[in-house]
């Protein structure tokens, strides 16, 4: 394990499947556009960007529901794909950093990390769980779904590539404040600890990070995958997003979650979820795009000293 790479893979993820409003494809296109790889170049790192991802050899013709669950061979194709992206930069000792896109797109982040380090724990900063199965998805939308398929909670013929590699015992979430009730008792039955808003108002967010290290990676010595919703983040501070819930972290608590993975030195692999710049007006999708690289730019340092 390369405790400090010094490339940087920036992954433009241009893709909205697993959730059924458009315009979080531009997501990616937006962050490049404000800068984000020559801010993530200042801070020292090499970055490596070849474009956003094609998903050239992807042709999905027919891809009707299979029961609740909508686009399965195009969200499957694309996450598979991503997977293999990811899987080389880290193989190759870079540090992978994935802009979506929706969060379905998780499944194929995570993969690619537990390919090269199956020790690794998952941070996932969410307003939602995003543990819904094909049983409790209200919804369908696979965004809502990708940690019960790497935690092989769930499966569907689509998904056989995704290797339940995942623990239950290597998973934290920060941020939650809209679960579904199926979700809840996933949850619990499944012991995934997991810090909501209510938490981070009592204990505050410092010691939040603390519990929430401590729980998944007590001696610090395992590799780090944070995957990073945007709408973790109160409305206020990122509204461009398509399913903004209220109450959410201010923004020095998520920009905090960011600086103390950095200190650790353990960061492995980062997403950036679900920024939606077809969302709101000019003035809050800007707000939105600079709160998201800024977030990068922490968790990649820039405040440390
Ligand atoms: N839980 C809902 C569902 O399964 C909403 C998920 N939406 C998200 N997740 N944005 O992060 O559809
Ligand atoms: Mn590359
Ligand atoms: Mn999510
Ligand atoms: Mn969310």
């Amino acid at each position: 394990f390369i405790k400090d790479p010094k490339t940087v893979a920036i992954i433009g993820c241009p893709f909205s499947g697993g959730q059924p409003r458009a315009g979080v494809d531009q997501g990616p296109i937006h962050l490049v556009e404000a800068g984000i790889i020559d801010q993530v170049s200042t801070l020292g790192w090499k970055t490596h960007f070849e474009g956003h991802h094609q998903f050239e050899n992807i042709h999905v013709e027919h891809d009707p529901p299979q029961g609740i669950l909508k686009r399965p061979k195009l969200v499957s194709a694309v996450c598979k794909s991503l997977s293999e992206v990811v899987g080389k930069h880290v193989h190759n000792g870079a540090l992978p950093v994935t802009l979506g896109g929706d969060h379905s797109l998780a499944m194929g982040t995570i993969s690619g990390t537990l390919s090269k380090h199956p020790d690794a724990v998952v941070i996932w900063v969410d307003a939602h769980a995003d543990i819904n199965t094909i049983e409790t998805t209200p919804t369908g939308n696979i965004h809502g779904m990708p940690a019960a398929f790497l935690l092989g909670l769930t499966s569907a013929p689509e998904f056989a590539w995704v290797k339940p590699i995942l623990k239950t015992n290597s998973l934290v979430y920060i941020g939650l404040r809209d679960i579904d009730p199926g979700e809840k008792k996933i949850l619990k039955q499944n012991g995934i600890t997991a810090f909501s808003m209510h938490e981070v108002d009592k204990y505050g967010i410092g010691e939040v990070v603390n519990r929430a290290l401590d729980a998944v990676n007590p001696y610090r010595d395992r590799p780090i995958h944070l995957t990073f919703d945007v709408d973790a983040l109160d409305p206020d501070v990122a509204p461009s997003t398509g399913t903004p819930v209220r109450g959410g972290l201010s923004f020095r608590e998520g920009h905090y979650i960011c600086e103390a993975i950095a200190e650790t030195g353990l960061l492995a692999a980062l997403d950036l979820m679900e920024v939606n710049p077809s969302l709101m007006a000019e003035f809050d999708v800007q707000k939105t795009v600079s709160v998201g690289c800024s977030l990068v730019r922490s968790a990649l340092g820039e405040t440390l000293l």
